[in-house]
């Protein structure tokens, strides 16, 4: 009989990730990729030691109330967290672990994929020719907002937005940012800072939002903040849905308030919202901000190095519970 923890892989991973988790744990897959419903998760859960889930799996209070004592260890293959409740987690003693910094690299690229693209009309653009429809061309024809030298907030200046930060400088913006904190001047490197996020807003022409989804920043991006950018503004998020209220971010596309957004996250998941995928000044992508081969080897090895840690008695360096 085997000794190695029994780990549960939700969802199909990288290979190397897979290969790698073979020789070190008993590893229940998934190679179809079939996304467990909350009761097959349960039952996947109950004979095992550990589990490395993505977003996609919702770990509530209700479920964790459920998880079985030998459960001892979530590894979560991802850096957001609003898909655990962590204080329920915490009170049942289950280690709760995530990826920081190897996803920040990718996630940068695609915000500056969907600043430029939404800015540039890409998606429209890319649908004339690929529909064949593209018939003329003229030099007021798809004219839209220059990027270089504009103004971009940031709100939240954690590692992606410290990489977004730098990226944008190679296309002369000016980088202001709100942060609980602020950086010290090397990590802020030219970025100016902003306590009052109502003070950034005023003044974004671009705006990307890189923070988490707690309790506190569920839906902030509302009606009255929006009413505070600068018209015609370019809205990008990488980060997650929840941040925005999606009826005052469709008001503000359809009136010209916000004249374009970048999309890589939505309030409902897979799928998106059909009034945003309407309008044609919404450049939009299904969440695969951290989707490179490099991104999902390094986030599948830094979860196994957490669950490595957990097992040879070691404190797991990305322990969030
Ligand atoms: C991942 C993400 O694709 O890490 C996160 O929080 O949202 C994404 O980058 C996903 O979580 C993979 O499990």
């Amino acid at each position: 009989m085997s000794t190695q923890p029994i780990l549960l892989i939700t969802r199909k991973l990288s290979k190397n990730t897979e290969i790698r988790a073979a020789e070190t744990y008993d590893v229940r897959l998934n190679p179809e990729d079939k996304l467990y419903t909350p009761d097959e998760l349960l039952q996947k859960c109950q004979d095992v030691d550990a589990v490395l889930p993505c977003h996609s799996e919702l770990f509530s209070a209700d479920m964790v109330a459920m998880l079985p004592e030998r459960l001892k260890i979530i590894a979560n293959h991802s850096v957001g967290l609003d898909h655990c409740d962590l204080a329920a987690l915490k009170e049942k003693g289950i280690v709760v672990t995530n990826t920081p910094e190897v996803l920040s690299d990718a996630t940068a690229e695609i915000s500056m994929l969907l600043m430029l693209g939404a800015a540039r009309r890409a998606s429209e653009g890319d649908q004339l020719v690929r529909s064949g429809k593209w018939e003329h061309w003229s030099p007021s024809f798809m004219v839209g907002t220059q990027v270089t030298g504009k103004k971009l907030g940031i709100v939240g200046m954690g590692r992606v937005g410290q990489i977004m930060s730098k990226r944008a400088r190679g296309f002369d913006m000016e980088v202001h940012y709100h942060n609980r904190t602020r950086l010290s001047s090397e990590l802020e490197d030219g970025a100016i800072f902003h306590e009052d996020l109502d003070s950034l807003l005023s003044v974004s022409q671009f705006l990307s939002l890189h923070c988490p989804a707690t309790p506190e920043t569920t839906g902030f991006f509302n009606q009255e903040k929006i009413a505070l950018l600068p018209d015609g503004a370019v809205f990008v998020n990488t980060s997650r849905g929840a941040l925005v209220d999606e009826e005052a971010l469709i008001n503000a596309l359809k009136s010209g308030k916000i004249s374009a957004a970048g999309l890589d996250v939505y309030l409902s998941e897979p799928g998106g919202n059909p009034a945003l995928a309407s309008l044609d000044n919404v450049f939009m992508l299904p969440h695969i901000g951290s989707a490179t081969f490099e991104t999902r080897d390094a986030m599948g090895f830094r979860a196994l190095d957490n669950l490595d840690a957990y097992f040879a008695g070691k404190e797991p360096n990305d322990r969030v519970a």
